[in-house]
């Protein structure tokens, strides 16, 4: 395994390159224009560490964001690294109670928020810190930026096992854990990404992913940040907008959805993505399907790759090499991957189906203020359970089979059916439900609910969604509701949660 300490820290990299080639672009928007370059990055990076200094927010301290994705939310990620604060960016989708809930856990010294969403908050802790950041780029953060002094340049030095960020995940049973990512974590899979996919100064990244999930904030930013690339800086996916820019970059990182929604534009061809070298794909899985009609259609191979927000990437098909459909490549260099017998935690041979653990430079430190959750899911010899199912076929490909969590990914963004499940139970005239994801031809999965009404209770569909909408975001609503006189039970009396998928796969079948 690599040292820890081989990495270079990404803050180092900036102010490396600002030092060397001040003028090199890093962030263009869609019309060409430049924005950022890196002696400017490293500018504004500083001026943020250097406000957040002044505001009292110490190195370890939680700056919470719940922004729209802009240049000086982007930017804001890097001052808090700069500065050692612990990033902690939320899904706009979410709903007030949510949010509040994340704020009271993580108890950060500072929160940045769209104006919009600060005014559906209530009850925010007496003493916090608020700034408000529009997504035009205003607001009292932006003010107060105005006035902080001149910026120190050279960056303070930090431990690499310092925490960097806290990003929530949600959980099959009990509330969200956030998962603590230290600057090692950071640094060792930006590094490593930069060789396992070629990235160069040269190359041009459309980012068009959100920037509060472990996808657009850490592996498309800090990879071309340390390639010394540039980003065409997207405020989200937009498939005829990113298609029109093919002839400006080089690469493109997305979810499944992204390539389904290219795929039915009518002008995608080889010679529109002449210019791409490279497409990746991750978040959840690219069906076989769409990976071989890409490549028929505009002649390059997907590549797919396999991460978590605990352990950023694991694995990756090859650059060079066969991209083999349905699989998600090899473990990263540094990084140590096995199937194990879910039951017994044993390892398991070649080809046979598994838990599959990982350990490396790239995992998490641990669930914030909850060591037994950490312990349950790390083992003594720091593997990490990943909770997804797979195996490593004969050509030493990982394939990921299944998921050992109650988990539906719809459009790249995760969906525990559990919590799903509690909100619906509490709606008046509901006896029990069960939620589930099947198949869908733009999410790759799309939240189903199935409904047991109580004796005498007239339901429907409309009753659940407009129940659910102030209580759930938007993303994790069902996007069909069905109602049945009874679930499916095994003999142990729990849901069978396979019949229903079985039953309900062709909903949005074409
Ligand atoms: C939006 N909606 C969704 C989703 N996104 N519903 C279900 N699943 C979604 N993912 C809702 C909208 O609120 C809207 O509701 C309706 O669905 C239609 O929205 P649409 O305009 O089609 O959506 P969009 O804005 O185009 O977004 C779809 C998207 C987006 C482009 C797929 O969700 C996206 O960028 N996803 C990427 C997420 C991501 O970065 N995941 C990485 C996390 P209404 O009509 O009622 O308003 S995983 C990760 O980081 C790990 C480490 C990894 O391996 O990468
Ligand atoms: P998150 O908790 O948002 O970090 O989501 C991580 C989960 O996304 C993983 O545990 C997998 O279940 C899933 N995932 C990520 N990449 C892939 C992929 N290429 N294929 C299948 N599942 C994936």
């Amino acid at each position: 395994m690599a040292r820890m300490t081989d990495y270079p820290d990404i803050i180092a990299t900036i102010c490396r390159i600002a030092d060397a080639d001040p003028a090199r672009p890093f962030l263009r928007n869609s019309a060409g224009e430049l924005l950022l370059d890196y002696g400017r990055l490293r500018h504004e990076t500083a001026r943020i560490a250097g406000l957040l200094a002044q505001l009292g927010v110490r190195p370890g301290d939680r700056v919470t964001a719940q922004v729209e994705k802009s240049v000086p939310a982007l930017l804001l990620y890097l001052g808090c690294h700069w500065h050692g604060a612990v990033y902690m960016p939320l899904n706009g989708g979410y709903t007030a109670a949510e949010v509040a809930w994340f704020i009271a856990d993580a108890e950060p010294s500072l929160l940045v928020i769209d104006p919009a969403w600060l005014a559906k908050l209530a009850d925010l802790p007496a003493g916090l810190r608020i700034e408000t950041l529009d997504g035009d780029g205003t607001g009292s953060w932006i003010d107060l930026l105005a006035t902080a002094g001149d910026p120190e340049l050279i960056p303070p030095a930090h431990d690499p096992e310092a925490p960097a960020a806290m990003l929530y995940t949600s959980g099959t049973t009990g509330k969200p854990k956030g998962a603590v990512i230290p600057r090692r974590a950071l640094s060792s899979n930006a590094a490593i990404l930069v060789d396992a996919w070629h990235f160069t100064r040269y190359d041009v990244l459309i980012h068009a992913l959100p920037i509060f999930h472990v996808h657009g904030l850490f592996i498309a930013t800090n990879t071309l940040i340390c390639a010394g690339g540039s980003l065409i800086f997207l405020p989200r996916f937009d498939a005829a907008q990113v298609h029109a820019l093919f002839p400006q970059a080089t690469a493109l990182m997305g979810v499944p959805t992204f390539y389904t929604r290219l795929l039915t534009l009518r002008e995608l061809n080889r010679k529109s993505t002449g210019h791409i070298r490279l497409f990746i794909s991750g978040s959840a899985p690219l069906l076989a399907e769409t990976h071989r009609d890409f490549e028929e259609r505009t002649g390059h191979a997907i590549l797919e790759r396999y991460g978590m927000t605990e352990t950023q990437m694991n694995t990756s098909n090859p650059y060079d090499g066969e991209r083999v459909a349905g699989t998600v490549g090899f473990p990263l260099p540094g990084v140590d991957l096995r199937i194990t017998d879910p039951a017994t935690g044993k390892d398991n041979a070649h080809g046979e189906i598994g838990m599959i653990e990982v350990r490396g430079p790239n995992l998490f430190s641990g669930y914030w203020r909850n060591p037994q959750k950490t312990a349950e899911d790390m083992r003594a010899d720091g593997f990490f359970i990943t909770g997804d199912l797979g195996l490593i076929d004969e050509a030493g490909y990982v394939r990921i089979i299944g998921r050992g969590k109650d988990l539906i990914i719809s459009g790249g963004l995760n969906v525990y059916p559990k919590e799903i499940e509690s909100e619906i139970d509490d709606l008046p005239g509901v006896n029990e439900s069960a939620v589930i994801g099947v198949p869908h031809p733009d999410l790759g999965e799309a939240v189903v609910a199935v409904i047991v009404p109580q004796a005498g209770a007239t339901l429907d569909e409309t009753a659940i969604v407009a129940g659910l909408k102030d209580r759930l975001a938007r993303f994790k609503q069902p996007k069909s509701v069905r109602f049945v006189p009874e679930l499916p039970r095994n003999t142990m009396g729990k849901v069978q949660k396979n019949a229903l998928r079985e039953e309900y796969k062709g909903l949005f079948q074409p």
